[in-house]
């Protein structure tokens, strides 16, 4: 949204002390997390990429899903291997491991937790590789999967998984990825 310069009213939900499982919240989003964007007309939205693409389709401009055939096509594809292939690794490590996440992550499975480690970090060498032959993830063009890998990256520090060193290429695209106005909105 800050970088389409899309601005709407926030409501803090508090995960920890069960709001998210209230009556009225289920009803806005019955999978029970944030976010959910809510319209006008009492349509409620949840899943990032869902709210993303809504945003995407009302403001194209500047697009951050592809253009062309191709280019969406490459936007889907490490969309999906950054949120499935790292995303996904670092959550699980923090959900299943954090003490704070105990009575959200019922069961919490730390010997699962661990295995998820290695895995998040084979993405981030995929990554590395992949950044040696373009400036941005999905190609030449700034999209929803930096995006979704910046946030996989920066979510590593409370997961407490360390960034293991030499990986050039990623220190390069991470610098110029959080000096984006974007980044700090
Ligand atoms: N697939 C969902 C994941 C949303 C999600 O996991 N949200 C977290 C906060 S970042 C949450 O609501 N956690 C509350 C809980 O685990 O009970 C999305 O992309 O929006």
């Amino acid at each position: 949204m800050a970088e389409k310069g899309i601005v709407v009213p926030f409501e803090e939900v508090d995960l920890m002390t069960g709001d998210l499982k209230s009556v009225a919240f289920r009803q806005k989003n019955p999978m029970e997390r944030v976010p959910v964007l809510e319209l006008d007309d009492g349509t409620c939205i949840s899943e990032s990429v869902a709210i993303c693409r809504y945003f995407e389709e009302l403001q194209p401009e500047p697009a951050l899903f592809g253009r062309g055939p191709i280019g969406r096509a490459m936007v889907e594809m490490w969309n999906r291997r950054l949120e499935l292939g790292l995303f996904f690794h670092v959550a699980q490590h923090f959900r299943h491991l954090h003490p704070k996440m105990a009575h959200l992550e019922v069961p919490q499975v730390a010997e699962w937790g661990r295995a998820n480690k290695p895995k998040a970090l084979e993405m981030l060498v995929l990554l590395e590789e992949r950044l040696g032959r373009s400036r941005f993830v999905a190609g030449d063009e700034y999209s929803i999967a930096d995006i979704t890998a910046l946030v996989g990256i920066d979510f590593m520090k409370p997961a407490r998984i360390e960034r293991p060193p030499g990986l050039d290429h990623l220190a390069r695209w991470y610098a110029e990825m959080v000096a984006r106005p974007s980044a700090t909105a």
